[in-house]
């Protein structure tokens, strides 16, 4: 038997990530627009409460300045219908510009009118908001879940927001600059308990050192890459091209594995442990694992990045 992308996807089946985050992501979508917009307030305010953003430095603003000076200047109604309309994904010049930009200016984009709530420069949820019967239960649902899952569910929600970038055509996408390697002196090597694998530290230490050079050739040429609750991204070009987009500055800190010969000349290898985003740093370490597909060359034809469902995940290896 051969692999493909589709049948890699299933290696270590054991493995359970967080149902959670698409299951409360699927309930906030049903919501209105002002529930959403209030419910992601009370849901960031709850989490500030055991963690909070270290903001400053994750993410490079001056994409997003020019909308959010526009925004600044605006009444409280129109600044209330802004963020409605980006809730409910409508076509208006504001929500076809951050269709545009990446995860990370999204979530500077939100961090700032959040903060501008907060001094009553952008207008805030109303005194006195009652949520929906659903919203509160979905917000109870979230406060139930582990600060990893926490900040994955936010980020989300964050993310899909916006005229749907799928409907633009012909875009320049925008994202920030990409930040230079880590000189050779400053990289650190990981060990991982039961795994020796050249590729599978490599691939941790690059992503550690943003070396995405270095990285993306520990790749096949058709190899592919799943984030969580994603789709697998296939191919060099594109997985390059997400690694500058997305996984600048990550923190990876696997802590155990299992390495297994399969077919073809194939191998499997599973790594679990912590990994750390420049938006929380130290504070939250989310509870990951790592599914790898080596060929017979050893590059990475399949890794799957899995969120965990539980700490209790971290220890199981199992085939
Ligand atoms: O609507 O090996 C207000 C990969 C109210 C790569 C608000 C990876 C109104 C390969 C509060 C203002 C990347 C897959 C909104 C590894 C309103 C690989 C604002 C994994 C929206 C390991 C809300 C990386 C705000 C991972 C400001 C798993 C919300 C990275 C802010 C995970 C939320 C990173 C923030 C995560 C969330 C970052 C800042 C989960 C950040 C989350």
């Amino acid at each position: 038997m051969s692999f493909t992308i589709e049948s890699a996807r299933s290696i270590f089946p054991n493995t359970l990530s967080a149902d959670v985050v698409p299951a409360i992501i699927a309930r906030f979508n049903q919501l209105s627009a002002e529930d959403q917009l209030a419910w992601t307030w009370f849901a960031y305010m709850e989490m500030g409460n055991t963690i909070t953003v270290a903001a400053p430095g994750a993410a490079s603003m001056q994409f997003a300045e020019g909308v959010l000076s526009q925004i600044r200047q605006m009444t409280a109604q129109e600044q209330t219908q802004v963020m409605c309309d980006l809730a409910n994904h409508a076509d208006t010049p504001i929500c076809r510009t951050y269709a545009t930009w990446s995860a990370n200016i999204k979530l500077g984009f939100w961090y700032q009118l959040g903060k501008w709530m907060d001094e009553g420069i952008v207008a805030p949820i109303p005194q006195g908001y009652q949520l929906s019967a659903n919203a509160a239960a979905v917000l109870e649902a979230v406060k139930n879940a582990d600060p990893g899952q926490q900040i994955t569910i936010l980020r989300n929600s964050v993310v899909d927001m916006g005229f749907d970038p799928g409907k633009l055509d012909g875009y320049t996408r925008i994202s920030e600059p990409v930040v230079a390697p880590k000189e050779q002196s400053k990289r650190t090597q990981v060990t991982i308990e039961g795994v020796t694998n050249p590729t599978v530290l490599s691939y941790m230490d690059n992503m550690n050192a943003n070396d995405f050079g270095a990285l993306i050739e520990l790749f096949a040429t058709d190899g592919a890459l799943q984030p969580p609750f994603q789709r697998p991204i296939v191919g060099r070009d594109k997985v390059f091209r997400f690694f500058v987009e997305e996984c600048q500055n990550l923190n990876l800190l696997p802590e155990r594995g299992v390495a297994e010969a399969t077919d073809d000349g194939y191998t499997q290898i599973k790594v679990t442990g912590k990994v750390q985003t420049p938006w929380f740093g130290a504070g939250v370490g989310m509870n990951m694992a790592w599914r790898f597909l080596l060929t017979p060359e050893n590059k990475i034809f399949f890794v799957a990045i899995d969120l965990l469902a539980s700490p209790k995940e971290l220890l199981n290896l199992v085939r």
